[in-house]
């Protein structure tokens, strides 16, 4: 069993520039400029862990290339990606990829693309059998980006884009796609929304972002209806109300849809310390998902889960959660145990709640919409 790893220094020079809390700074109006919230910073401390403890010794180092615009116009409108390069050929940065909250910075384009391409070298070297699983360490991040809308600090689809060369070039045909990242993965089920070859499964918070949406009703459209499911869990849920509902929704809807390869759109900002949302996750939250998303990997598509970085924003515990997966994606562990563990042992026996419950069985009422999948494992090994 050998997991993949994808990184690269230029995913830390994507310039997001300065903000005011999300939106531009404009100190014509007395407003603050600071350093931007999605910024290198916990992406470098993760990369820094993994290398410090010993955990990259255990990888496949995968190197990434750049996407083609052929690739990315799989999932992306030509003109879309026109936009963002243009946005990103001008002097000093400064451009948008189309909702305000998605800075390009000069030279974005080509780091997007190798995001992208990323994505695609490690699905190629799962499909392959060079490795069982991976993870591409990533910035910019993917899932919020539609056919022709950058969105919430995300400019190519990078799950996406390789959701369709995996159908494409490598003989893979059902794609399953797991976002347990805090905010909706909205770019990924519009893509994907009228396609019953792609099953999307959002965990998030209930209306944080973007607003209005990811509701349990939206499930999908024409041949696709069943082939999108969300689960907007109430704002404070935790350790048991996730897990709850990888048991009610993600786990059985994998069964039924039998997937070829499994992408999981890797947020860490469900954990108790991120600023952009109100979670209640800890490493070992994080830890116990990824055992069950491995097993079902493994029992269903030979192990083949490939994971993308998206959002977690605390610099000092995005780290720990980061390793806690990746312990459990290689089957390994280190000698680095989460330091606030102690911190936050009691979060994790947090009370699951009514609302919750309701909330994660409504979702598991649409599960049996998805026909169940009569095809032994399928793609090349
Ligand atoms: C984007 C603008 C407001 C909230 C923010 C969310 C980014 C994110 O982590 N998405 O997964
Ligand atoms: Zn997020």
């Amino acid at each position: 069993m050998t997991s993949g790893y994808v990184f690269h220094p230029e995913y830390l020079w994507h310039d997001t520039g300065t903000s005011a809390g999300l939106l531009p700074a404009d100190p014509t109006a007395g407003v603050q400029p600071a350093v931007h919230v999605e910024n290198p910073d916990a992406k470098r401390r993760v990369h820094e862990l993994i290398h410090a403890c010993g955990l990259l010794g255990e990888l496949m180092v995968i190197e990434p290339r750049r996407a083609t615009v052929a690739e990315l116009t799989r999932v992306h409108t030509a003109a879309y990606v026109q936009h963002i390069k243009t946005q990103s050929d001008l002097r000093g940065g400064g451009g948008d990829a189309g909702d305000g909250f998605s800075p390009v910075g000069h030279g974005s384009y080509d780091i997007a693309r190798l995001a992208a391409g990323g994505l695609i070298e490690l699905v190629t070297a799962a499909a392959h059998g060079d490795i069982t699983n991976g993870y591409a360490l990533v910035r910019p991040p993917g899932h919020h980006a539609t056919a022709n809308q950058g969105m919430g600090f995300c400019l190519f689809n990078n799950i996406a884009v390789a959701a369709r060369h995996a159908q494409a070039e490598l003989g893979l045909a059902r794609v399953a796609v797991v976002d347990w990242d805090a905010h909706h993965g909205n770019g990924t089920q519009a893509i994907f929304d009228d396609d019953p070859s792609v099953l999307t499964i959002s965990l998030h918070q209930a209306g944080c972002f973007p607003p209005d949406s990811g509701w349990t009703h939206e499930n999908g459209t024409g041949d696709g209806t069943g082939y999108a499911l969300n689960v907007p869990l109430p704002p404070g849920s935790g350790h048991a109300a996730y897990l709850n509902a990888m048991h009610q929704v993600v786990l059985p809807a994998l069964d039924r849809f039998a997937p070829d390869l499994i992408l999981l759109a890797n947020g860490f900002d469900a954990n108790v310390f991120d600023p952009l949302a109100r979670q209640m996750l800890t490493a070992a939250s994080y830890r116990e998902m990824t055992r069950l998303l491995v097993g079902a990997a493994d029992r269903l598509c030979h192990g083949r889960l490939i994971a993308a970085h998206e959002g977690g924003y605390s610099p000092f515990y995005t780290p720990y959660c980061a390793l806690a997966f990746l312990e459990e994606l290689t089957g390994t562990t280190t000698h680095v145990t989460d330091p606030l563990a102690a911190v936050v042992a009691g979060y994790t026996a947090e009370p699951f709640l009514p609302h919750q419950r309701e909330v994660i069985a409504a979702a598991a009422q649409l599960v049996e919409r998805i026909s169940p999948a009569a095809t032994s494992i399928t793609g090349s090994q």
